[in-house]
C-alpha cells in the first residue's frame, strides 16, 4: 500500500525529464514507504543489500504485471546491488523471499512522468499522523522544507540530508500542518497531521 498523499499545492512543470537513477538501501529495515517508487519508462532502481542477511528482489506471489526478466537471485553480503531498468508501464508488487512480510514495495512505472510529477509522487511523511519525529524522504535531493500552520504561519524549517530529513515537531500543537518541501525549482505542498 502506498501512503496516502494529500497534495494541496500544484506547481506545473510542462517539460519531460530525462531517464534517472534511484537507489534503495534493502535490508529488514527498509520501509515499504522506501521501497515504493513511481518512474517512468527508462528509469532504473538499484537495490543495495545493507546487512549481511540474503535477501533477493523478486515479484509478489501473484503478480502478474512484472517483466519476466525482473527479479534477482539470493544475495548474501552488505554491498550487493540488483539493478533493473524499467522499460513497460507496470503496477509491480515486490518482495524480499527471505523476509516477506518486512521487505516489500510497488513500483508504479509509467510513460512520461514530468519531473515535477515524479517529484511530487514520491515524497512520503513517515509517519502520518505524527506524534514527535516524521521522516520526510524524497527521491530526489532533498533542499529544505518549511512547515506551516493552518494560518500559514511558519512553524518549522529545516534542511535535508541527501533524500531524506527527520523533523522534530514535538513542540507543535495537535492540529493540521503544511510542509512545502523544496528542491532546486521543484516544490510541492503536503497536508500533514500532528497528534
Ligand atoms: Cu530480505
Amino acid at each position: 500500500m502506498k501512503q496516502i498523499l494529500f497534495t494541496l499545492l500544484i506547481f506545473s512543470a510542462s517539460f519531460a525529464s530525462a531517464q534517472q537513477t534511484f537507489e534503495v538501501n534493502w535490508d529488514q529495515s527498509t520501509s515499504e514507504a522506501d521501497a515504493t517508487f513511481t518512474i517512468e519508462t527508462g528509469d532504473t532502481i538499484i537495490w543495495t543489500w545493507a546487512n549481511p542477511s540474503p535477501h533477493d528482489v523478486v515479484a509478489a506471489p501473484g503478480e502478474s504485471d512484472a517483466p519476466g526478466d525482473f527479479g534477482s537471485q539470493i544475495l548474501v553480503g552488505i554491498g550487493e546491488t540488483y539493478q533493473y531498468t524499467f522499460t513497460v508501464e507496470a503496477v509491480i508488487d515486490y518482495i524480499c523471499s527471505v523476509h516477506p512480510t518486512g521487505m516489500l514495495g510497488t513500483i508504479t512505472v509509467v510513460e512520461a512522468l514530468s519531473i515535477q510529477d515524479k517529484f511530487e509522487e514520491n515524497i512520503t511523511f513517515f509517519p502520518n499522523p505524527v506524534t514527535d519525529n516524521v521522516r520526510i524522504r524524497s527521491l530526489f535531493q532533498l533542499d529544505t522544507y518549511r512547515i506551516f500552520d493552518i494560518h500559514g504561519k511558519q512553524v518549522a524549517q529545516g534542511v535535508g540530508s541527501g533524500t531524506y530529513t527527520d523533523a522534530n515537531l514535538s513542540h507543535l500543537q495537535s492540529g493540521t500542518y503544511f510542509v512545502k518541501v523544496i528542491d532546486g525549482a521543484l516544490e510541492a505542498t503536503f497536508r500533514l497531521l500532528k497528534k
